[in-house]
């Protein structure tokens, strides 16, 4: 990671009252801009207001793009369609770098700050607002920034009449990891395309760059493979959820559909099929996948850990492999999850055998392979990722893999599930690693988490929402807002610049945006939310 530069600014109020000027007249100046350009999460790196230097949006206002690039122009036509709305703005989108006058400017390459492949600079300047980036990523990313500026009133979907004003200054940004990521869990209740699309637009706006699904566990099978068709006929068919609820799954267009949204939103996919546990949806659809060709009956309970494929059959391996084959043809992303977790049906040398068999199968298809933390008890090559989900701080396994070379990504239950209970009384979730409060999700650093896993060993963190008791879109958001964004800001933020205060002031800014597009949210008693 290269070095920090140090924080340019102290935040200051942009209105400030000067001493010498009476109050009257200090009224009577022109309101300055309801946000302060450090009112963003996850917080900047480098913040550098400048009060004189305030945009004001306005019915002329447009949104230049870099000349040539396609990419550019549907962030910018992703700009326009977020700001359109509340503004009533026409806001066209111009990549031929002909028209002038006052705008916002989306512009590639070289000409600000080093800040990667995913940062970004921005410059508010009363002639109008610059987003320099790298990449198309880059951009998006200081599009979230721009869009957090603005009063929340901007997320409504009817317009209103008033000034809309972005706080003026400079803003240097790079995200602290470069996997930030959140899952969630089609297998125990399904979740529709729509529903993932919806929760796909919110996590963006935190700069969330991946989305893990949970596509199999012992309840429902969620995504369809030709060669072996029924598991989704048959292990995602009817009273295949939690409690029997159901039917579900995604076909291969779904699937695909679902990748290029993300797309749109720089979130890359990561599939997970969990072997060689959490199975039991796959060996009650086809008898051949269980030692003794029985085919076990269909559970819709929440009980773990209690099946295993048959590690001795031939079968599991091509099955294995036909699933990783078309699971890997579908997904542009370089990643796939083969879980792992919880195989205590499964002995501690049949696991290694397992996945000494299944992870090369992995790369075969050309992915890098992810697994939860256990897979660190097997021979793991060091493009292996596993994440630790468990609520301890030490853990042998990983601590040797990461000695040897393997990046971890960091989901310890007790901070980053975003199934756990808020406290006693709240309605959903679970509470096996704990009650998990917004201050507990954010006050932690994966840089010195577990013992024996550095900084440089982390790829990343992630904010995994189990469905075991969550079944509608309301429910998911109930969850994870607000405790995502803490989530986020931790993958993003360096280390030195957040801190609770500050992070329960921008967060409680959110509660209204969260209002303005009816998401449903904890309002956390640690927050004053406005
Ligand atoms: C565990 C378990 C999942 C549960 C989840 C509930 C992992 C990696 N395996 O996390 O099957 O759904 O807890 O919180």
């Amino acid at each position: 990671m290269r070095q920090r530069r140090t924080f340019i600014g102290l935040l200051t109020a942009t209105a400030l009252c000067l001493p010498g000027i009476p109050a009257a007249a200090a009224q009577t100046a022109a309101p300055g801009p309801e946000r302060q350009l450090s009112d963003v999460i996850p917080a900047p790196a480098q913040i550098a207001p400048n009060s004189k230097a305030d945009f004001t949006l306005g019915p002329h206002t447009t949104i230049h793009t870099q000349l040539g690039s396609a990419e550019a122009e549907s962030v910018g036509t992703y700009l326009a369609e977020v700001l359109r709305p509340a503004t009533g703005f026409e806001l066209p989108v111009d990549s031929s770098a002909r028209s002038k006058g006052p705008g916002i400017s989306l512009l590639l390459g070289k000409g600000g700050a080093d800040v990667g492949e995913q940062g970004y600079q921005l410059d508010v300047a009363k002639s109008g607002i610059t987003v320099r980036a790298e990449t198309p990523e880059g951009l998006f990313a200081g599009v979230q920034t721009l869009r957090q500026l603005l009063p929340a009133q901007v997320e409504a979907d009817q317009t209103f009449s008033r000034t809309w004003t972005v706080p003026g200054g400079r803003i240097v940004d790079e995200p602290r990891f470069e996997y930030r990521g959140a899952m969630l869990d089609l297998a125990r209740h399904f979740h529709e395309p729509d529903e993932i699309k919806s929760y796909i637009d919110e996590i963006a706006q935190f700069k969330i760059n991946h989305l893990h699904l949970h596509l199999s566990d012992d309840q429902g099978w969620r995504i369809e493979i030709e060669s072996w068709p029924e598991l989704t006929t048959v292990g995602g068919g009817p009273g295949t959820g939690v409690d029997g609820e159901g039917p579900g799954f995604l076909t291969k267009a779904e699937y695909s559909d679902l990748v290029a949204y993300a797309e749109s939103r720089f979130i890359t996919i990561v599939p997970e099929i969990d072997m060689p546990g959490h199975t039991n949806a796959a060996q009650s659809t086809y008898a051949e996948l269980n030692c003794d060709g029985v085919a076990v009956p269909p559970r819709t309970d929440i009980e773990v850990g209690y099946s295993s494929l048959c590690i001795d059959s031939e079968v599991t391996y091509r099955f294995a492999e036909d699933v990783i084959r078309e699971v890997a043809e579908l997904t542009p992303g370089p990643y796939l999850h083969i879980g792992g977790d919880e195989a205590h049906a499964t002995s501690e040398e049949d696991y290694r055998t397992f996945m000494d068999r299944v992870l090369p199968l992995v790369e075969k298809y050309g992915k890098r392979a992810f697994g939860w933390n256990e897979v660190a008890q097997a021979d793991l090559p060091t493009s292996v990722v596993p994440q630790y989900w468990s609520t301890e701080t030490e853990n042998a396994d990983v601590a040797e893999a990461v000695a040897k070379g393997n990046q971890v990504i960091m989901s310890p239950a007790n901070k980053t599930y975003l199934d756990m209970k808020y406290d006693e009384s709240t309605p959903l979730g679970l509470q096996w690693a704990g009650l998990i409060e917004v201050r507990d999700a954010y006050d932690w650093d994966p840089g010195n988490h577990l013992q024996g896993v550095g900084e440089e060993s982390v790829f990343g963190v992630e904010a995994p929402l189990w469905s075991e008791t969550l079944r509608t879109l309301d429910d998911i958001e109930f969850m994870a807002f607000p405790r995502l964004p803490a989530i986020a800001e931790i993958g993003w933020s360096p280390q030195e610049a957040r801190d609770w205060e500050s992070f329960s002031q921008r967060l409680a800014e959110q509660g209204p945006r969260w209002e303005e597009r009816g998401v449903n949210f904890y309002r956390s008693p640690q927050i004053n939310w406005p």
